[in-house]
């Protein structure tokens, strides 16, 4: 088989490239290890950058989630007995949009099936081959039978446990990584969100989160200690810890309920540079991760993909620059929100080690963001997603 770029990897990043590529008239062959209901059953992101957003209405793919996406144009952040919110519209001009994940990925796996555009899912054995050469290809086996796919570019959009970032020879990759000393339990509930608004909550048992998909469906998260497994978390136990980690008059009207999805997430920070080896190039959890504090996973998913969709199209219109130009541009802006996710973390959690002076410097820096428009600007900039 023979396309112009291969992609490794059915989530977010390598779906909407392949849509991307699609509407432009490039072809491209989506290679899934697991299938669409694996992949759609996995709970994540749930708040939308505007330039995510732009992507998906240029991708075609914008329709529903302009129908069923709730437009925030601030957040609320507690700590102790206090509370208040950063108005992103009058700090940055810009608002963000919740829309999970699930129904991004759901919209753009709709997408290509209504094209045709080839997406193997179930594949097994992906390997990178000759991505340093002038052809390079991938191969594959599905259903016991060994298949090589000869492309232009090859997109390794397969995640932090995928096989892409590996094929960039050892000697040649930096990677940066930061673990950070717990986790998050999150559930989804068929209850209403116990706030328009999200709230981000530091107290002193923990951070706590308070966001939603839809009027009718929240999403809460607790941190948690690193060892913690779901089944050592009972709903009631949530549901009370959460309570004790917001303020009492949020905690007061909180609506329970039974958890219809529960699961923790680690958190680390990292990024691998570069983002390419030759005619492969990195896109998304395959090329660096943060605590998803920030909600910025998905959204620098989608701005490496925007580049590198640039990228490829002006290669095929004959402008080689973007291709040379990606890695270095996509890390630009990846630094920029690894720090923001990194800063915002530290900001609301409690980490084992903290000692009394920290906890000093956490409170003056939340009564400064109370406090400075300087302060909440910033924070407000990074939250609606730095520029592309
Ligand atoms: P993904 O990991 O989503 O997709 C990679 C795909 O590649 C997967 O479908 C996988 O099956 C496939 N794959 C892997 N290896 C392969 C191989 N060898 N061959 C073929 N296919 C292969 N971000 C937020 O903004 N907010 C959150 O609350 C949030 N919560 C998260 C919770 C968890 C548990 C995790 C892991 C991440 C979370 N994230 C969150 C980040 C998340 O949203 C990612 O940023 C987003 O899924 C990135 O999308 P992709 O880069 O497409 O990677
Ligand atoms: C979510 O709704 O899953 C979510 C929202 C904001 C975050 C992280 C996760 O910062």
């Amino acid at each position: 088989m023979r396309t112009q770029v291969a992609i490794i990897g059915g989530g977010p990043a390598g779906m909407l490239l392949g849509q991307l590529l699609h509407v432009s008239g490039i072809e491209s062959v989506v290679l899934e290890r697991k299938n669409r209901d694996y992949v759609l059953s996995r709970i994540r992101a749930g708040v939308l950058e505007q330039g995510l957003v732009d992507l998906m209405d240029q991708a075609g793919c914008g329709d529903r989630m302009r129908r069923e996406g709730i437009k925030h144009d601030s957040t609320l952040i507690a700590y102790g007995d206090q509370m208040f919110d950063v108005d992103f519209v009058a700090h940055s001009g810009r608002s963000v949009m919740i829309y999970g994940q699930t129904e991004l990925t759901r919209d753009l796996y709709d997408a290509r099936a209504a094209v045709g555009a080839p997406l193997i899912e179930d594949v097994e054995d992906v390997q990178v081959i000759d991505s340093d050469g002038d052809s390079p290809s991938v191969s594959y086996r599905k259903d016991g039978v060994n298949y090589r796919i000869h492309c232009d570019f090859i997109a390794g959009c397969d995640g932090f446990h995928g096989v892409s970032r590996q094929s960039i020879p050892a000697t040649i990759r930096r990677e940066y990584e930061k673990v950070y000393p717990f986790g998050w339990l999150g559930i989804l509930s068929e209850t209403p969100p116990v706030n328009e608004a999200l709230i981000y909550a530091n107290s002193d048992r923990g951070f706590a989160l308070c966001s939603m998909r839809n009027p009718k469906l929240s999403r809460y998260y607790i941190q948690c200690c690193q060892e913690d497994r779901v089944e050592d978390w009972a709903d009631e136990a949530f549901w009370a810890e959460l309570k004790r980690r917001l303020p009492a008059d949020v905690a007061d009207v909180l609506v329970t309920g039974p958890s219809i999805e529960k699961s923790i997430a680690p958190l680390r920070s990292f990024v691998c540079e570069p983002m390419r080896w030759g005619r492969l190039f990195l896109c998304g959890d395959a090329a660096h991760i943060v605590p998803p504090t920030g909600a910025k996973g998905l959204n620098t998913a989608a701005s490496d993909v925007r580049y590198l969709f640039d990228a490829i199209a002006k290669f095929y219109d004959g402008d080689q620059a973007g291709i040379d130009g990606y890695s270095a541009r996509a890390l630009a802006r990846v630094w920029k929100v690894e720090r923001f996710s990194w800063w915002f973390s530290s900001l609301m959690h409690r980490f084992p080690d903290q000692t009394e002076f920290d906890l000093k410097m956490q409170r003056a820096e939340l009564d400064f963001l109370r406090d400075s428009p300087a302060a909440q600007a910033a924070f407000a900039q990074n939250y609606v997603g730095l520029p592309y």
